[in-house]
């Protein structure tokens, strides 16, 4: 007999799964674009992903090898699923879909676009037509000197302003041979700092 002291609200239902978080991933065309996939895989562990690339990362990326629960999106799908007044426009649709949205590696020239309003592919399209009542983190990856010049600083600051979060790179030898601060935080310090300050 059931215990009566027990309210409804006590009785868990184990059948009911939590929801998952839905998280857009996206990488920008920056050499860290080669640990892209390892992000989605360990992203696809916790949360249901949707993965944005744009035109320059795919030099760094197999989009063959990616896990098949990934849905993986580039600047083709954009406008070849439109052809009329009505139809869905991806990037609003990916807007609305995504609990928070993840860019990891940001390139340089990405930042620079996201920080003066550019939107001239799909992945810059989304961050201008953001709802920040959603998180949106960035993890920067470039060479050092990039990172260090004072435009870098300037754009940190104004995305900074519009509430996007910085995940920092970290310091060792960069794929060009330099060694310095500028390489991508791991897929793995990603993943922790976004489900650390995850609020369903
Ligand atoms: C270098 N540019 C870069 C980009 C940032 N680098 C990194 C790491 C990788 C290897 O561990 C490439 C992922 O070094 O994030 O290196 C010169 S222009």
């Amino acid at each position: 007999m059931a215990d009566p002291r027990l309210t409804s609200e006590d009785m868990i239902d184990d059948s009911v799964q939590p929801t998952k978080p839905r998280v857009l991933l996206a990488a920008s065309g920056s050499v860290a674009a080669i640990k892209f996939e390892c992000l989605c895989r360990i992203f696809s562990e916790w949360a249901e992903v949707r993965a944005v690339a744009t035109k320059s990362s795919l030099h760094f990326l197999d989009k063959t090898t990616f896990p098949r629960d990934v849905i993986f999106y580039t600047d083709d799908d954009e406008w070849s699923s439109w052809k009329k007044i009505g139809d869905e426009v991806l990037h609003i649709e990916l807007r609305k879909w995504a609990d928070l949205m993840v860019i990891a590696p940001l390139s340089a020239n990405t930042l620079a676009k996201i920080a003066g309003g550019l939107c001239d592919n799909l992945l810059t399209c989304i961050v201008r037509a953001w709802d920040y009542s959603k998180p949106l983190y960035v993890a920067p990856a470039m060479n050092t000197l990039m990172w260090t010049n004072s435009f870098t600083q300037r754009h940190l600051e104004t995305i900074s302003e519009l509430g996007i979060s910085l995940i920092p790179p970290i310091t060792k030898r960069l794929a060009c041979g330099d060694y310095g601060t500028g390489a991508m935080a791991e897929p793995s310090v990603i993943l922790t700092t976004v489900k650390l300050s995850y609020k369903p």
